[in-house]
Protein backbone atom coordinates (compact mmCIF):
# COMPACT_ATOMS: atom_id res chain seq x y z
CA UNK A 1 0.00 0.00 0.00
CA UNK A 2 2.74 2.32 0.82
CA UNK A 3 4.19 1.89 -2.51
CA UNK A 4 1.42 2.45 -4.33
CA UNK A 5 0.90 5.08 -2.62
CA UNK A 6 4.40 6.85 -3.49
CA UNK A 7 4.39 5.70 -7.13
CA UNK A 8 0.98 7.53 -7.38
CA UNK A 9 3.46 10.44 -7.10
CA UNK A 10 6.70 11.57 -9.48
CA UNK A 11 5.00 10.18 -12.26
CA UNK A 12 6.86 12.87 -14.53
CA UNK A 13 10.22 12.03 -12.23
CA UNK A 14 9.93 8.30 -12.71
CA UNK A 15 9.70 9.06 -17.07
CA UNK A 16 12.90 11.44 -16.96
CA UNK A 17 15.29 10.64 -13.74
CA UNK A 18 15.44 7.06 -12.97
CA UNK A 19 18.29 8.20 -10.58
CA UNK A 20 16.33 10.76 -8.56
CA UNK A 21 13.13 8.40 -9.09
CA UNK A 22 13.89 5.85 -6.34
CA UNK A 23 15.06 8.49 -3.93
CA UNK A 24 12.17 10.27 -3.80
CA UNK A 25 10.45 7.11 -3.63
CA UNK A 26 12.63 5.87 -0.54
CA UNK A 27 12.33 9.17 1.14
CA UNK A 28 8.70 8.74 0.61
CA UNK A 29 8.69 5.30 2.05
CA UNK A 30 11.22 6.58 5.10
CA UNK A 31 8.72 9.55 6.09
CA UNK A 32 5.83 6.89 6.46
CA UNK A 33 7.41 4.19 8.21
CA UNK A 34 9.02 5.91 11.02
CA UNK A 35 8.24 8.14 13.85
CA UNK A 36 9.80 11.46 13.50
CA UNK A 37 10.27 12.82 17.24
CA UNK A 38 12.75 15.38 15.87
CA UNK A 39 11.49 18.74 17.05
CA UNK A 40 11.93 21.20 14.05
CA UNK A 41 10.68 19.09 11.49
CA UNK A 42 6.93 18.56 10.41
CA UNK A 43 4.71 17.11 7.81
CA UNK A 44 2.94 19.92 5.98
CA UNK A 45 -0.48 19.43 4.17
CA UNK A 46 -1.03 18.50 0.55
CA UNK A 47 -1.83 22.04 -0.45
CA UNK A 48 1.47 23.32 0.87
CA UNK A 49 2.93 20.64 -1.33
CA UNK A 50 1.04 21.56 -4.04
CA UNK A 51 1.98 25.39 -3.83
CA UNK A 52 5.60 24.22 -3.19
CA UNK A 53 5.46 22.54 -6.64
CA UNK A 54 3.88 24.71 -8.40
CA UNK A 55 4.71 26.89 -11.01
CA UNK A 56 5.46 30.09 -9.05
CA UNK A 57 8.80 28.38 -9.25
CA UNK A 58 9.31 29.87 -12.90
CA UNK A 59 9.48 33.52 -11.95
CA UNK A 60 11.60 36.25 -10.86
CA UNK A 61 9.97 38.77 -8.66
CA UNK A 62 12.86 40.92 -7.18
CA UNK A 63 11.30 43.49 -5.12
CA UNK A 64 7.93 43.98 -3.24
CA UNK A 65 4.56 43.78 -4.31
CA UNK A 66 3.57 47.01 -6.13
CA UNK A 67 7.54 47.63 -6.61
CA UNK A 68 9.06 44.69 -9.04
CA UNK A 69 12.00 44.66 -10.98
CA UNK A 70 10.40 42.01 -13.57
CA UNK A 71 7.18 42.11 -15.71
CA UNK A 72 4.33 39.52 -15.01
CA UNK A 73 4.40 39.94 -11.68
CA UNK A 74 1.01 40.45 -11.31
CA UNK A 75 0.16 36.67 -9.66
CA UNK A 76 3.39 36.73 -7.78
CA UNK A 77 2.11 40.43 -6.08
CA UNK A 78 -1.61 38.30 -5.39
CA UNK A 79 0.41 35.54 -3.37
CA UNK A 80 2.69 37.85 -1.46
CA UNK A 81 0.24 40.37 -0.41
CA UNK A 82 -1.96 37.42 1.07
CA UNK A 83 1.12 35.79 2.57
CA UNK A 84 1.86 39.31 4.34
CA UNK A 85 -1.99 39.89 5.09
CA UNK A 86 -2.39 36.21 6.59
CA UNK A 87 0.74 36.57 8.83
CA UNK A 88 -0.21 40.24 10.13
CA UNK A 89 -3.17 38.69 11.41
CA UNK A 90 -1.67 35.08 12.28
CA UNK A 91 0.44 36.86 14.52
CA UNK A 92 -0.95 40.47 14.92
CA UNK A 93 2.57 42.29 13.97
CA UNK A 94 2.45 45.75 11.98
CA UNK A 95 4.85 44.58 9.36
CA UNK A 96 5.82 40.69 7.69
CA UNK A 97 8.77 40.63 5.32
CA UNK A 98 8.05 36.72 3.85
CA UNK A 99 11.30 36.53 1.39
CA UNK A 100 13.81 35.53 3.87
CA UNK A 101 14.97 31.84 2.67
CA UNK A 102 15.49 30.64 5.79
CA UNK A 103 15.36 31.40 9.51
CA UNK A 104 19.02 32.01 9.40
CA UNK A 105 18.87 34.20 6.09
CA UNK A 106 15.74 36.02 8.58
CA UNK A 107 18.32 36.77 11.50
CA UNK A 108 21.39 37.98 9.07
CA UNK A 109 18.90 40.38 7.60
CA UNK A 110 18.04 42.07 11.25
CA UNK A 111 21.57 42.09 12.16
CA UNK A 112 22.26 44.14 8.10
CA UNK A 113 19.56 46.41 9.44
CA UNK A 114 20.38 47.70 13.17
CA UNK A 115 24.36 46.45 13.70
CA UNK A 116 27.83 47.77 12.39
CA UNK A 117 30.62 45.00 12.41
CA UNK A 118 31.69 44.37 15.49
CA UNK A 119 28.50 45.75 17.28
CA UNK A 120 27.63 43.24 20.58
CA UNK A 121 25.19 40.68 20.33
CA UNK A 122 23.50 39.30 23.99
CA UNK A 123 22.62 35.98 23.75
CA UNK A 124 21.78 32.41 24.30
CA UNK A 125 24.63 29.91 24.01
CA UNK A 126 24.74 27.23 21.15
CA UNK A 127 25.93 24.80 24.10
CA UNK A 128 23.19 25.35 26.48
CA UNK A 129 20.14 25.73 23.12
CA UNK A 130 20.99 28.47 21.76
CA UNK A 131 21.23 28.42 17.38
CA UNK A 132 24.21 28.89 15.52
CA UNK A 133 22.87 31.92 13.99
CA UNK A 134 22.54 33.53 17.24
CA UNK A 135 26.68 33.36 17.03
CA UNK A 136 28.57 30.53 16.40
CA UNK A 137 32.02 31.66 16.11
CA UNK A 138 32.29 30.52 12.20
CA UNK A 139 28.57 31.07 11.31
CA UNK A 140 28.21 35.45 9.99
CA UNK A 141 26.67 36.66 13.44
CA UNK A 142 30.04 35.38 15.07
CA UNK A 143 32.09 36.39 12.22
CA UNK A 144 30.79 39.88 11.64
CA UNK A 145 29.90 40.92 15.17
CA UNK A 146 30.99 40.50 19.00
CA UNK A 147 29.06 37.66 20.78
CA UNK A 148 28.45 37.93 24.79
CA UNK A 149 26.77 34.10 25.38
CA UNK A 150 24.59 33.96 28.17
CA UNK A 151 23.46 30.42 29.63
CA UNK A 152 21.25 29.05 32.01
CA UNK A 153 21.16 28.81 35.38
CA UNK A 154 23.42 25.54 37.15
CA UNK A 155 20.31 25.00 39.67
CA UNK A 156 17.57 24.75 37.88
CA UNK A 157 19.17 24.90 33.98
CA UNK A 158 16.41 27.75 32.77
CA UNK A 159 17.68 31.11 31.78
CA UNK A 160 17.87 33.42 34.41
CA UNK A 161 16.63 37.00 33.41
CA UNK A 162 18.83 38.40 36.50
CA UNK A 163 22.15 37.02 34.87
CA UNK A 164 20.55 38.32 31.50
CA UNK A 165 20.52 41.76 32.50
CA UNK A 166 23.34 41.97 34.78
CA UNK A 167 25.48 40.61 31.55
CA UNK A 168 23.04 42.90 29.68
CA UNK A 169 24.54 46.09 31.91
CA UNK A 170 28.14 44.91 32.21
CA UNK A 171 28.63 44.88 28.10
CA UNK A 172 25.61 47.15 26.66
CA UNK A 173 24.20 45.05 23.50
CA UNK A 174 23.08 46.47 20.65
CA UNK A 175 20.92 43.74 20.16
CA UNK A 176 19.89 41.24 22.65
CA UNK A 177 18.42 37.88 20.99
CA UNK A 178 15.69 35.76 22.82
CA UNK A 179 14.73 32.26 21.29
CA UNK A 180 16.27 29.12 21.55
CA UNK A 181 16.89 25.54 19.89
CA UNK A 182 16.99 23.42 22.22
CA UNK A 183 15.19 25.08 25.37
CA UNK A 184 12.31 23.65 26.93
CA UNK A 185 10.83 26.03 28.80
CA UNK A 186 8.87 29.45 28.39
CA UNK A 187 10.83 32.28 27.47
CA UNK A 188 10.18 35.96 29.11
CA UNK A 189 9.75 37.85 26.05
CA UNK A 190 8.65 40.93 27.78
CA UNK A 191 11.68 40.84 30.25
CA UNK A 192 14.08 40.44 27.92
CA UNK A 193 12.70 43.88 25.85
CA UNK A 194 12.41 45.64 28.39
CA UNK A 195 16.24 44.63 29.55
CA UNK A 196 17.24 45.19 26.04
CA UNK A 197 15.33 48.84 25.83
CA UNK A 198 16.75 49.62 29.68
CA UNK A 199 20.48 49.22 28.64
CA UNK A 200 19.32 51.02 24.85
CA UNK A 201 19.67 48.24 22.94
CA UNK A 202 17.19 46.14 20.52
CA UNK A 203 15.19 43.27 21.02
CA UNK A 204 15.08 40.36 18.61
CA UNK A 205 13.00 37.25 19.53
CA UNK A 206 13.28 34.33 17.25
CA UNK A 207 10.24 32.16 17.79
CA UNK A 208 11.19 29.46 14.82
CA UNK A 209 10.92 26.61 17.64
CA UNK A 210 7.31 27.76 19.03
CA UNK A 211 5.97 29.93 16.29
CA UNK A 212 2.81 27.63 16.10
CA UNK A 213 2.52 27.82 19.97
CA UNK A 214 2.54 31.85 19.73
CA UNK A 215 0.20 32.01 16.81
CA UNK A 216 -2.36 30.29 19.00
CA UNK A 217 -1.80 32.11 22.46
CA UNK A 218 -0.27 29.54 24.09
CA UNK A 219 2.88 30.72 24.65
CA UNK A 220 3.18 34.13 25.24
CA UNK A 221 3.80 36.24 22.34
CA UNK A 222 7.33 38.63 21.81
CA UNK A 223 4.76 40.82 19.11
CA UNK A 224 3.89 43.45 21.51
CA UNK A 225 7.33 44.55 22.94
CA UNK A 226 10.16 43.06 20.73
CA UNK A 227 11.82 45.22 17.87
CA UNK A 228 12.45 42.52 15.06
CA UNK A 229 10.87 38.60 15.32
CA UNK A 230 12.20 36.28 13.48
CA UNK A 231 10.90 32.55 13.07
CA UNK A 232 11.03 29.85 10.07
CA UNK A 233 7.67 28.94 9.06
CA UNK A 234 8.25 24.69 8.76
CA UNK A 235 8.11 23.85 12.65
CA UNK A 236 5.62 24.08 15.02
CA UNK A 237 3.87 26.31 11.99
CA UNK A 238 3.71 23.32 9.72
CA UNK A 239 4.48 25.53 6.91
CA UNK A 240 7.12 25.09 3.96
CA UNK A 241 10.66 25.39 4.50
CA UNK A 242 12.00 28.91 5.15
CA UNK A 243 11.55 32.50 6.71
CA UNK A 244 9.39 35.47 7.80
CA UNK A 245 10.53 38.76 9.87
CA UNK A 246 8.16 40.47 11.70
CA UNK A 247 9.03 44.06 13.14
CA UNK A 248 7.51 47.53 14.29
CA UNK A 249 6.66 49.55 11.49
CA UNK A 250 9.43 52.15 12.00
CA UNK A 251 11.42 49.56 11.15
CA UNK A 252 10.06 48.12 7.98
CA UNK A 253 11.57 50.29 5.09
CA UNK A 254 14.68 49.57 6.59
CA UNK A 255 14.16 45.90 7.57
CA UNK A 256 12.79 45.62 3.88
CA UNK A 257 16.35 46.96 2.01
CA UNK A 258 17.87 44.47 4.49
CA UNK A 259 16.17 41.56 3.05
CA UNK A 260 15.88 42.54 -0.98
CA UNK A 261 18.48 44.00 -2.11
CA UNK A 262 20.49 43.60 1.32
CA UNK A 263 20.98 39.86 1.84
CA UNK A 264 19.05 38.31 -1.02
CA UNK A 265 17.94 38.67 -4.30
CA UNK A 266 14.86 36.86 -6.27
CA UNK A 267 11.85 36.13 -3.77
CA UNK A 268 11.69 31.73 -3.55
CA UNK A 269 7.60 32.36 -4.70
CA UNK A 270 6.59 28.97 -5.17
CA UNK A 271 7.66 28.77 -0.72
CA UNK A 272 5.83 32.17 -0.76
CA UNK A 273 2.76 30.82 -2.09
CA UNK A 274 3.16 27.51 0.52
CA UNK A 275 4.00 30.31 3.42
CA UNK A 276 0.50 32.13 2.18
CA UNK A 277 -1.56 28.64 1.90
CA UNK A 278 -0.06 27.71 5.77
CA UNK A 279 -0.75 30.82 7.28
CA UNK A 280 -4.23 30.06 6.38
CA UNK A 281 -4.53 26.72 7.76
CA UNK A 282 -2.84 28.03 10.41
CA UNK A 283 -5.73 30.95 11.42
CA UNK A 284 -8.42 28.03 11.01
CA UNK A 285 -9.72 26.62 14.62
CA UNK A 286 -8.12 23.19 14.39
CA UNK A 287 -4.76 24.86 14.15
CA UNK A 288 -5.48 25.73 17.64
CA UNK A 289 -6.39 21.80 18.87
CA UNK A 290 -3.16 21.03 16.81
CA UNK A 291 -0.94 22.68 19.09
CA UNK A 292 -2.80 22.06 22.00
CA UNK A 293 -2.46 18.29 21.54
CA UNK A 294 1.35 18.92 20.61
CA UNK A 295 1.78 20.08 24.17
CA UNK A 296 -0.39 17.61 25.48
CA UNK A 297 1.74 15.18 24.05
CA UNK A 298 5.27 16.95 24.94
CA UNK A 299 4.23 16.12 28.46
CA UNK A 300 2.58 13.14 28.27
CA UNK A 301 6.18 11.56 26.72
CA UNK A 302 8.14 13.68 29.04
CA UNK A 303 6.02 12.32 32.30
CA UNK A 304 6.15 8.66 31.12
CA UNK A 305 10.60 9.59 30.50
CA UNK A 306 10.78 10.87 33.71
CA UNK A 307 8.96 7.83 35.21
CA UNK A 308 10.82 5.14 33.68
CA UNK A 309 13.76 6.67 35.24
CA UNK A 310 15.13 9.60 32.79
CA UNK A 311 16.23 12.60 33.44
CA UNK A 312 15.15 15.28 31.55
CA UNK A 313 17.11 18.74 31.37
CA UNK A 314 15.33 21.18 33.57
CA UNK A 315 13.30 18.69 35.02
CA UNK A 316 10.98 18.82 32.22
CA UNK A 317 9.06 20.75 29.16
CA UNK A 318 6.50 23.52 28.93
CA UNK A 319 6.24 23.38 25.44
CA UNK A 320 6.53 20.63 22.19
CA UNK A 321 10.47 19.54 22.65
CA UNK A 322 12.58 18.10 25.89
CA UNK A 323 16.14 17.45 26.46
CA UNK A 324 17.06 14.16 27.48
CA UNK A 325 20.16 13.88 29.81
CA UNK A 326 21.26 10.05 28.92
CA UNK A 327 23.96 10.12 31.99
CA UNK A 328 22.02 9.33 34.63
CA UNK A 329 19.89 6.30 33.16
CA UNK A 330 21.96 5.27 30.45
CA UNK A 331 25.54 6.14 31.84
CA UNK A 332 27.38 4.49 28.45
CA UNK A 333 25.13 5.40 26.08
CA UNK A 334 26.48 8.76 23.67
CA UNK A 335 23.42 10.81 22.07
CA UNK A 336 25.19 9.29 19.27
CA UNK A 337 24.44 5.79 19.47
CA UNK A 338 21.43 6.50 21.16
CA UNK A 339 20.39 8.45 17.57
CA UNK A 340 21.45 5.72 15.54
CA UNK A 341 20.21 2.93 17.82
CA UNK A 342 16.76 4.23 17.97
CA UNK A 343 16.96 5.21 14.32
CA UNK A 344 17.16 1.22 13.27
CA UNK A 345 13.84 1.17 15.55
CA UNK A 346 12.26 3.26 13.16
CA UNK A 347 12.62 6.34 16.28
CA UNK A 348 13.88 9.34 14.32
CA UNK A 349 15.79 11.61 16.94
CA UNK A 350 18.83 14.06 16.91
CA UNK A 351 21.95 14.10 19.59
CA UNK A 352 22.09 17.08 21.63
CA UNK A 353 24.55 18.93 23.84
CA UNK A 354 23.45 19.13 27.36
CA UNK A 355 24.00 22.53 29.20
CA UNK A 356 27.91 21.57 30.67
CA UNK A 357 27.65 18.78 28.37
CA UNK A 358 31.50 16.93 28.55
CA UNK A 359 30.92 14.95 25.46
CA UNK A 360 32.29 16.28 21.94
CA UNK A 361 29.17 18.01 19.52
CA UNK A 362 29.78 14.69 17.51
CA UNK A 363 28.92 12.65 20.26
CA UNK A 364 26.50 14.50 23.15
CA UNK A 365 24.95 13.31 26.41
CA UNK A 366 21.01 14.50 25.36
CA UNK A 367 18.81 13.42 22.70
CA UNK A 368 16.36 16.51 21.65
CA UNK A 369 12.81 15.05 21.06
CA UNK A 370 9.67 16.49 20.17
CA UNK A 371 6.18 15.68 19.05
CA UNK A 372 4.69 18.41 16.52
CA UNK A 373 5.51 15.79 13.38
CA UNK A 374 3.98 12.62 15.80
CA UNK A 375 0.64 15.31 16.38
CA UNK A 376 0.18 15.78 12.91
CA UNK A 377 -0.38 12.39 12.44
CA UNK A 378 -2.74 11.80 15.18
CA UNK A 379 -0.55 9.80 17.53
CA UNK A 380 -1.56 11.21 21.07
CA UNK A 381 -1.13 10.67 24.88
CA UNK A 382 -1.67 6.93 24.59
CA UNK A 383 1.12 6.24 21.90
CA UNK A 384 3.25 8.71 23.40
CA UNK A 385 3.78 6.55 26.83
CA UNK A 386 4.42 3.55 24.54
CA UNK A 387 7.06 5.26 22.77
CA UNK A 388 8.79 6.24 25.55
CA UNK A 389 8.76 2.25 26.67
CA UNK A 390 10.40 1.55 23.50
CA UNK A 391 12.73 4.59 23.87
CA UNK A 392 14.00 3.25 27.69
CA UNK A 393 13.89 -0.10 26.01
CA UNK A 394 16.13 0.13 23.10
CA UNK A 395 18.73 2.27 25.25
CA UNK A 396 18.45 -0.12 28.23
CA UNK A 397 19.37 -3.00 26.08
CA UNK A 398 22.43 -0.89 24.69
CA UNK A 399 20.91 -1.55 20.90
CA UNK A 400 20.77 -5.50 21.24
CA UNK A 401 19.58 -6.48 18.11
CA UNK A 402 16.49 -8.13 19.33
CA UNK A 403 15.21 -5.21 21.03
CA UNK A 404 15.47 -3.37 18.00
CA UNK A 405 13.60 -5.34 16.11
CA UNK A 406 11.06 -6.11 18.43
CA UNK A 407 10.48 -2.26 18.87
CA UNK A 408 10.58 -1.87 14.60
CA UNK A 409 7.85 -4.02 14.66
CA UNK A 410 5.89 -2.03 17.20
CA UNK A 411 7.07 1.37 15.40
CA UNK A 412 6.00 -0.77 12.26
CA UNK A 413 2.38 -1.01 13.92
CA UNK A 414 1.74 2.44 15.07
CA UNK A 415 2.81 3.97 11.55
CA UNK A 416 -0.11 1.62 10.11
CA UNK A 417 -2.31 2.87 12.43
CA UNK A 418 -1.47 6.34 12.01
CA UNK A 419 -0.58 6.55 8.21
CA UNK A 420 0.53 9.90 6.90
N1 LIG B 1 18.22 23.14 12.76
C1 LIG B 1 17.06 23.65 13.46
C2 LIG B 1 16.71 22.84 14.65
O1 LIG B 1 16.75 21.63 14.51
O2 LIG B 1 16.39 23.35 15.69
C3 LIG B 1 17.19 25.07 13.79
O3 LIG B 1 17.47 25.79 12.65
Amino acid sequence: MMSSRASARFEAIQAVDPEIYPIMQAEVRRQQSTLELIASENHVSPAVLEALGSVFTNKYAEGYPGKRYYGGCQNMDGVEDLARARAKQLFHSDHVNVQPHSGTQANAAVYLAVLQPADTILSLSLAHGGHLSHGLKVNISGLLYNVVPYEVDRANEQINMAEVRRLARAHKPKLILSGASAYPRTLDFEGFSEIAHEVGGLHMADIAHIAGLVATGLHPSPIPNADFVTTTTHKTLRGPRGGMIMCKEAHAKLLDSRVFPGSQGGPLMHCIAAKAVAFAEALKPEFKAYQQQILKNAQALAEALVAKGNRLVSGGTDNHLMLLDLRPAYPDVTGKQAEDWLGLAGIVVNKNMIPWDERKPTQTSGLRLGTPALTTRGLKEPEMRAIAGLIDRVLRAQGEPKVIEAAAAEVHSLCEQFPL
